[in-house]
């Protein structure tokens, strides 16, 4: 038979890579078939995950940019500069994480999906149509975000003005000036053109993209043991697949992006610069107390251990 698995992203985009090298695994090593389904085949974000919890779809990839407003303890990934820069503890973190692989999968299921694996795919920079150094650079800044509250708060704790919108809304909001400014990784902002309206690239360093691979948990629960490795092994290759496919991709796009636009400007923020931003993140972290759900806080101290043991 044929699963079918839908994603965000174009097939040569970071979660199409994880899909196709998942498709591929499956496919070597059992009798189903996997159709990819690529952003702008079945709908928005929040369409693809719809369609998954309801079975018609078995397979999801959603970042907790969408699935935030759905399990509100999602959102703790948008506390500023919580993850770490460097890469070696960015990927132990996730691969080792208590949070990850114990408490969410609980919080997922409540809402009908077997929670796979999260993997991050890459820096975070703000682009925008003028030089962003300070907070008060961000006022009256229209920064379209994905449709998590808790990401709207930290841009308002930044100084900005945050516009939630679906992503398929975000070209042409900032080609109109809907939007002045967006975040998202390098690949994303070179693979989509993002660049062509916008003037600079800022690297605040306070993110890294988060994202998740699900399956629509009664199919998940029906399947033979043999089956649901098949979909384990399938999920490990394809993660430490996409680590590996994210060395140097974060420079190799910004060289792309400057290419074939010499006039924007690519900054990174000081330590100095940072710290103002930096700064916001203890309010950002006490309004995720608040409407982080019911299992904030033990999803937050669980996190903090998590990365604690990442950095050691
Ligand atoms: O900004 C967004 O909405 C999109 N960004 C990435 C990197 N992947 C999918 C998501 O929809």
């Amino acid at each position: 038979d044929t699963w079918r698995y839908a994603f965000e992203e174009a097939l040569d985009e970071v979660q199409g890579v994880f899909a196709q090298k998942f498709k591929e695994e499956v496919e070597a090593n059992s009798d189903h078939e996997v159709q990819l389904f690529p952003f702008g085949t079945l709908g928005e974000s929040d369409n693809i995950l719809e369609q998954t919890q309801s079975g018609i779809l078995q397979f999801v990839n959603q970042s907790p940019g969408f699935t935030g407003a759905l399990i509100p303890e999602a959102q703790v990934f948008f506390v500023p500069y919580l993850l770490p820069e460097d890469d070696d503890q960015l990927f132990a973190f996730f691969r080792n994480s208590e949070a990850i692989n114990t408490i969410f999968p609980e919080l997922y299921a409540q809402q009908g999906l077997e929670l796979l694996t999260m993997y991050p795919e890459g820096e975070v920079m703000v682009t925008s149509d003028r030089p962003i150094a300070a907070p008060a650079d961000f006022n009256d800044v229209k920064v379209r975000v994905m449709t998590n509250p808790l990401l709207v708060e930290s841009y308002r704790a930044f100084g900005a003005t945050p516009t939630p919108l679906p992503w398929g809304e975000v070209y042409g909001g900032l080609q109109t000036g809907i939007v002045d400014a967006q975040e998202n990784p390098a690949f994303f902002i070179e693979s989509t053109r993002m660049y062509e309206v916008q003037d600079h690239i800022t690297r605040l360093g306070h993110n890294n993209f988060t994202t998740a691979l699900m399956a629509n948990q009664d199919f998940f629960a029906g399947l033979s043991e043999e089956d649901q490795q098949v979909i384990r092994d399938a999920t490990q290759a394809a993660f430490d697949h996409i680590i590996e496919y994210q060395q140097g991709l974060t420079e190799a796009s910004l060289e792309a992006i400057t290419a074939a636009k010499p006039s924007i400007t690519v900054t990174t923020l000081t330590e100095e610069e940072r710290a103002p931003f930096r700064d916001t993140a203890e309010r950002v972290e006490a309004t995720f107390l608040e409407i982080g759900g019911p299992r904030a806080q033990e999803v937050l101290d669980q996190m903090k251990a998590d990365l604690d043991a990442a950095a050691n």
